[in-house]
C-alpha cells in the first residue's frame, strides 16, 4: 500500500458515500469503510472533504500552431495547469499534416508532450487530408490507441475544413471500424459571406466575430452532420456545441435512438455574447462564439436531461498581445480561449450551488468522458483496479479566479474575477500527489500516453 485517504465523501458519476481508498501502484487498490494504514503509509485525511475521480479534458489544444501563431501553453505549461484544477487527462488535438499519415503526425506531437507531460494524455486526430490510404489507416490508428477522429467543417482558408464528402466518407468508414468522428460544426460560407460584409461596412469591433458567426451558422451545420450521421446510422459527437437551435437536433436525433453525443464548455454555460460588446473582448474570440442567453439556459437543460454527455474546455490560449493583432480587425484575433484549470472548479461549484448534482458534475466530467472515449474504467471513477486520478475538493472553501493563481503560461484569464464555491484542495495522478493547497507539486514526464480502445 502507498497511500490510504481517509474519511472522505467519495462522489463517483452514481454514487456518493464515506469510505477510505487505498492506493497500491497508481490504482486504487480497495475501498472499505474503514482501513488501518500500515506503518510508514501515507495517510491523507479526507474528513468533511469530497473525494472525487479527476476530471478528463477531452478537448485542448496545446502548442497548436494557428491563427498564424501557436497557442499559448505548451504541453507542460497546459498539463500543469490540468493538474492544478483537478484535471488528470488531458486529450489534446493532433492536426494530420498536409501529405503525412495520421499514425505519423500523432507520434509527432506525441514525442512533443512525452518530455513535458504533468498528467496523463490523449490525442484525438483532425483529419485534414483523407487521401484512400489515409482512409485505411484509420483502423490501424484505432490499434494505436487513439480511436477519435475530428473533421472541421469550417477554417478553410487555414486548410483545416473538410468537405461533406469527406465527412461521410469518415463516418462511414468509423462506424464499420468501432471509431468515432467528432465535428466542429460551423457553415463557412456565410460565415465568410459576413465577414466580408461587415468589414466591407467598418465593422471590425469584436462584436462581429459573434455576428459573422450567430446561432443559425453552427446549427445549419450541426444539423448537416447529424443529417449524415442518421444517413450512416453512424456514431457522431459534436464537439464545442454552443447554440440551443444545433442541441435540439442533438435531443431529437438522441431520442429517436441515433448515436449522437454533443459536448459543451464551461465559457458557453458561464458567459454570453454580451462579452464581445466589452472593450477587452477580443480575449473571448473563439469559434464558435459565446451565444445569446437562451443558448446558455438551453446548454444547461441539455446537461440535466442527459443530451449533453460531456464537458470539456477547447482550451487553445493566446497573450494578450496576439489577442490584440485584432483591435482593428476582429478576423485577425487567434481564435481560442482558456479554460483547463477552471473547468472542474466552475462544474463543482455549480453543483455546490445546487444548480446540479455533485454526480452529474462528475459524470459529464470524468465518466461519461472515460466511456465516450475508450478509456473507461481505467479513467473516469473511484473503483478498485481504476486509475488513481482523484481529487480532494473543499465544498466550503472560496476562490476568486485571477492569473495570479492560475498555473498556465497565458498573461490573462477570461475567468478573471469569477467566484467559485468550493475548490480542489489536491490533485493525485496514479497516486502521485500533483497539485496541493495551490501550489503545483508535480514534475514533467510523469503523464503517460493513454491508449484508448475503440468500440468494437
Ligand atoms: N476554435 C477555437 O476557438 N480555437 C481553436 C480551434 C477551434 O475550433
Ligand atoms: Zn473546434
Ligand atoms: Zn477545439
Amino acid at each position: 500500500m502507498d497511500l490510504i485517504i481517509k474519511n472522505g465523501t467519495i462522489i463517483t458519476a452514481a454514487d456518493t458515500y464515506t469510505a477510505d481508498i487505498a492506493v497500491k501502484d497508481g490504482k486504487i487498490h480497495m475501498i472499505a469503510a474503514s482501513l488501518d494504514a500500515p506503518e510508514g503509509v501515507e495517510v491523507v485525511d479526507a474528513a468533511g472533504k469530497y473525494v472525487l475521480p479527476g476530471a478528463i479534458d477531452a478537448h485542448t489544444h496545446l502548442e497548436m500552431p494557428f491563427g498564424g501563431t501557436t497557442s499559448a501553453d505548451s504541453y507542460e505549461a497546459g498539463t500543469r495547469a490540468a493538474a492544478c484544477g483537478g484535471v488528470t487527462t488531458v486529450f489534446d488535438f493532433v492536426i494530420q499534416g498536409k501529405g503525412k499519415g495520421l499514425i505519423e503526425s500523432v507520434e509527432a506531437r506525441k514525442a512533443l508532450c512525452e518530455p513535458q507531460a504533468c498528467v496523463d494524455y490523449a490525442f484525438h486526430t483532425a483529419i485534414t487530408d483523407l487521401r484512400p490510404e489515409v482512409l485505411e489507416e484509420l483502423e490501424k490508428s484505432v490499434e494505436y490507441g487513439v480511436p477519435s477522429f475530428k473533421v472541421f467543417m469550417v477554417y478553410k482558408k487555414e486548410g483545416l475544413m473538410v468537405d461533406d464528402g469527406v465527412l461521410a466518407a469518415a463516418l462511414e468508414k468509423a462506424r464499420d471500424i468501432g471509431a468515432l468522428v467528432s465535428v466542429h460544426a460551423e457553415n463557412p460560407d456565410l460565415i465568410d459571406r459576413r465577414i466580408e460584409k461587415f468589414l466591407g461596412e467598418g465593422k471590425t469591433s469584436a462584436w462581429y466575430h459573434y455576428e459573422s458567426r450567430p446561432e443559425f451558422v453552427e446549427a445549419e451545420a450541426v444539423k448537416r452532420a447529424i443529417h449524415w450521421a442518421k444517413a450512416f446510422d453512424a456514431p457522431l459527437n459534436i464537439v464545442h456545441l454552443a447554440c440551443k437551435e444545433g442541441l435540439d437536433e442533438v435531443t431529437k436525433a438522441r431520442d429517436e435512438g441515433y448515436q449522437i453525443t454533443a459536448e459543451t464548455c464551461p465559457q458557453y454555460l458561464y458567459f454570453n455574447k454580451d462579452v464581445y460588446k466589452r472593450e477587452d473582448g477580443r480575449n473571448w474570440v473563439c469559434s464558435p462564439p459565446m451565444k445569446g442567453q437562451d443558448s446558455q439556459d438551453a446548454l444547461w437543460e441539455g446537461i440535466k436531461r442527459g443530451d449533453i454527455t460531456t464537458v470539456a474546455t477547447d482550451h487553445c490560449p493566446f497573450q494578450s498581445y496576439e489577442k490584440d493583432w485584432g483591435k482593428d480587425d476582429f478576423t485577425k484575433i487567434p481564435n481560442g480561449c482558456m479554460g483547463i484549470e477552471n473547468l472542474y472548479p466552475y462544474m463543482l461549484s455549480e453543483a455546490n450551488k445546487g444548480r446540479i448534482s455533485f454526480n452529474k458534475a462528475v459524470e459529464v466530467c470524468s465518466y461519461n468522458v472515460a466511456k465516450l472515449y475508450g478509456c473507461a474504467p481505467e479513467k473516469g471513477t473511484i473503483a478498485a483496479g481504476s486509475d488513481a486520478d482523484i481529487v480532494i475538493y473543499d465544498p466550503n472553501m472560496s476562490f476568486v479566479v485571477s492569473k495570479d493563481n492560475m498555473h498556465s503560461d497565458v498573461d490573462y484569464t477570461i475567468w478573471e474575477g469569477v467566484e467559485m464555491t468550493g475548490y480542489p484542495v489536491m490533485t493525485f495522478s496514479r497516486g502521485k500527489l500533483v497539485f496541493k493547497d495551490g501550489e503545483f507539486v508535480g514534475e514533467a514526464g510523469w503523464g503517460q500516453f493513454v491508449k484508448r480502445k475503440g468500440n468494437k
